[in-house]
């Protein structure tokens, strides 16, 4: 072990709080130790930098990097969490206690953001070339708290006291121009540091500010309002992340937003092009990919154009050349929202000649299909442009030279639906990456005890970096490791009931199964379908209180956007179902609803370690993928789910006597719903009536909103069109039935933790390194630069 950190944290400490050492808060000592560990590697940052601007890179560019914290990540990845609690030890403070000092640096919404975090970490980790690009935002995705149970939404200014984890580089500032005004586009670097490695990466995060600190003038002539308010403009851009995943809303920043961070950087990546290749564009991709995450950054693609044909003078085809051999596409919805379209007089007000660029994409494209002979009606569907809508993510089929979904099913169902126009035309750039999530943080930070277990059973921790070893000790085991896995998921249990305890006010009993359910709020997830499930379990404990009902603690966590009405109203129920059960004396012995406000992704890292079931629960065909079901299934927890998303690859990799999995499948729902009738379901599916007609008749309290009532409506009303979208009612049998079994499984503890631990040695595939070694090879076409 070094001993670097223990001389350097305690003056840095000093330095950041001008006080002793042993006088500073424990946020000092936070900040203090950061700053150590960012010395620790800045010359193998800088080398990194250094090696990787000159030869082949790959560019993330998204909206969402959910990052999480950073301290624990960076100690453990550089092996110098021992060194770090000695050092804070010697003025005698605790290391976990500094580690809860830190913000999350949630800039991100769910799975997309986070997918992206874990991206950067298994590129790191593998020594990749990759480079993230986004928004600095001044404020995270809002904070959630509970009034009566309401869902109310605050402000999250994350970085207000400091973050030594961001660098500001003035040097290397960029502006970026807009018809109205010019912005000053100012980059912090993250620095991303891999597990076992010397190489670090950086996530480039743009900060807007205005070109000059005042309008001197203005200021001058005593119109000091004007002056500020003209700043505020700028540094509206990068201010908020858009905590509306459904509708749209503030769209003209949000376009100057997009087009905010995709200007920078490509003008940073262009002058680094040629400032190693020379003015020559046409070589531009054979040293650049850009990866788009989804369609929020799709303007980079008429912006690329933009700066080829009028700052470095190539004609059209050359640049389209150039920028078609560049970007690749992932789609991450079959969602409406997977079309993110906007009103072109937004561009006409913001960049005119973006607007001309993208018309001509667009006559250009026409004249394409119309000379492949497509039939009118088609081309209309598939122009960039139609009618008064730019449609970005029909650019990003047409510019991109690869196309992928997220999981096989989705990547299916985007080929044969979504995007079928485009894959009939050009089959070839369609492909395929499951989602991964980095083994680092879902395993190796966030459950120390099984991580200890599988450092014993595979002889090393080989398996931090190469997930894929742990599947030759899947039958290879003693019984014995099944009393150890239980026993570690029962001391991570103790102290996540210690965490919720003292975080929401609940006890939950450490022996009940933690049956988990995690994700932002949406009606397809059908977090519905699981109140549902425990309200009838309730009415069922009520009628007869001689019903064995093995002991369970429910737990949610999730935000609903917060202009999705039908979301918050999910929320206000669940809350309403946990005052019901909690409350009642003799149910709450055996069952406990927990939901725990504020989820994000430090949150998670305290509930997965100790969960017993993953509900997936997602209707078939509509979540992409999902990652927390990979999570789960590294911790030892067994899916419950739909055959949807990754679901369906969990279940390949684990067998079917190792997974719980229910419901209609997604070649089954046409057919089904064609006959659909939820009204007879809740007038014949035992228990279905008892608890719909709860909503309205005053079992549990909307406080008036009536939000309750237009729940009920929704699964049962055809003015609804049609009734119950989502397939609540239709599933919910099937449902029951698994979830019941799944539960008196639980009490054969050897046979439970057999699957468990099938679960744990096979989530290999999971990993982010398999999902970053795939996009390296197939689509991004570079290989790992070690520096050392
Ligand atoms: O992306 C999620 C999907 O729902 C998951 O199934 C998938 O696992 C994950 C990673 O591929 N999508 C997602 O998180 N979308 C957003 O957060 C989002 C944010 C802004 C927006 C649209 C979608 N305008």
């Amino acid at each position: 072990m070094t001993q670097k950190l223990v001389t350097s944290a305690p003056a840095q400490v000093r330095a950041v709080s001008g006080r002793p050492e042993t006088a500073a808060t424990l946020m000092e000592v936070w900040q203090g130790l950061s700053a150590a560990v960012v010395d620790t590697i800045a010359d193998d940052w800088y080398a990194t930098e250094q090696k990787y601007s000159a030869g082949r890179q790959e560019h993330y560019f998204s909206a969402e990097f959910l990052m999480g914290r950073a301290l624990l990540n960076n100690l453990s990845n550089l092996g110098m969490v021992d060194e770090a609690r000695e050092a804070v030890g010697s003025f005698g403070v605790n290391l976990s206690d500094v580690l809860e000092q830190e913000p999350d640096a949630a800039l991100g919404n769910g799975g997309l953001g986070r997918l992206a975090a874990c991206f950067l970490d298994s590129c790191a980790t593998l020594d990749l070339p990759v480079n993230g690009f986004g928004i600095l935002y001044r404020y995270g995705l809002f904070k959630q708290l509970f009034e009566d149970g309401f869902q109310t939404e605050h402000p999250d200014p994350w970085m207000e006291e400091g973050y030594p984890f961001v660098i500001r580089h003035e040097e290397a500032q960029r502006l970026v121009h807009y018809q109205d005004m010019t912005v000053r586009a100012i980059p912090y670097d993250m620095p991303i540091t891999g597990y076992g490695t010397k190489n670090v990466g950086t996530l480039r995060l743009w900060k807007a500010e205005p070109l000059e600190e005042f309008d001197y003038d203005a200021f001058n002539s005593q119109r000091f309002t004007e002056a500020i308010v003209e700043r505020e403009r700028t540094s509206d851009i990068s201010r908020v992340l858009y905590p509306n995943d459904t509708t749209y809303e503030g769209k003209v920043l949000r376009v100057r937003q997009q087009y905010f961070f995709c200007s920078a950087s490509l003008q940073q990546i262009v002058e680094n092009y040629v400032s190693h290749h020379g003015e020559d564009l046409t070589g531009f991709a054979d040293y650049n990919a850009i990866q788009l995450n989804d369609t929020h950054p799709v303007l980079a693609i008429p912006e690329l154009m933009r700066i080829l044909l009028d700052e470095h003078h190539l004609g059209w085809e050359e640049a389209w050349e150039v920028v078609t051999k560049t970007f690749a596409y992932t789609n991450h919805t079959v969602l409406a929202e997977a079309l993110e379209t906007w009103e072109i007089s937004i561009f006409d007000r913001l960049f005119p000649r973006i607007t001309e660029i993208v018309r001509e994409i667009d006559r250009r494209f026409r004249m394409e299909m119309a000379e492949r002979g497509l039939e009118q009606g088609i081309i209309d569907y598939m122009a960039p442009i139609s009618g008064d809508k730019v449609r970005m993510a029909w650019i990003a089929c047409y510019a991109s030279y690869s196309i992928n979904g997220v999981a096989a099913l989705h990547t299916e169902i985007i080929k044969r639906e979504t995007l079928g126009e485009w894959h009939a035309i050009w089959p070839e750039r369609f492909n395929n990456k499951t989602n991964g999530v980095t083994p680092r943080r879902w395993l190796r930070q966030c459950n120390p005890r099984l991580s200890a277990l599988l450092d014993e059973v595979t002889g090393s921790d080989t398996w931090v970096k190469d997930l894929s070893v742990l599947a030759e000790h899947t039958d290879s085991v003693d019984e014995s490791v099944y009393d150890r896995l239980a026993e570690i998921k029962h001391a991570n249990k103790v102290d996540f009931a210690a965490w919720i305890a003292q975080r929401e006010g609940i006890e939950i009993d450490p022996e009940a199964i933690f049956d988990v359910q995690i994700k932002r709020l949406h009606e397809y997830k059908r977090q519905l379908l699981n109140a549902i499930y425990i309200l009838d379990l309730y009415f069922r404990m009520k009628q007869d209180p001689s019903l064995q009902v093995p002991k369970r603690v429910f737990i949610f966590g999730a935000k609903a956007a917060p202009g999705y009405i039908r979301a918050k109203a999910i929320i206000k129920l669940i809350n309403a179902i946990a005052d019901l059960v909690n409350n009642d004396p003799v149910v709450s012995q055996t069952i406990k609803v927990v939901f725990v406000h504020n989820y994000n992704v430090s949150p998670a890292e305290h509930i997965i370690p100790a969960a017993d079931v993953s509900e997936q629960i997602s209707m078939a065909g509509k979540e992409a993928s999902g990652t927390s079901n990979m999570k789960f299934m590294m911790n030892g927890a067994l899916t419950l789910g739909t055959l949807d998303g990754a679901n369906v690859e969990i279940l390949e990799a684990v067998g079917d006597d190792n997974a719980y999995i229910f419901g209609a499948t997604e070649d089954e729902l046409p057919a089904l719903r064609e006959s659909y009738d939820p009204v007879w379901h809740y007038e014949n599916v035992p228990g279905l009536k008892r608890v719909l007609d709860a909503f309205t008749d005053g079992t549990l309290d909307d406080n008036g909103s009536g939000w309750f009532a237009d729940l009920r409506r929704s699964l049962l009303e055809a003015s609804y069109e049609p009734a119950d979208v989502y397939y609540v009612l239709g599933d919910f049998a099937s449902y029951r039935e698994t979830k019941d079994a799944m539960a008196a499984d639980y009490a054969d503890t050897r046979a439970w933790q057999r699957k468990a631990w099938v679960n744990i040695t096979r989530s290999g595939r999971f990993s982010s390194d398999r999902t970053i070694s795939d996009y390296a090879r197939e689509v991004w076409k570079i290989d790992p630069e070690p520096i050392a």
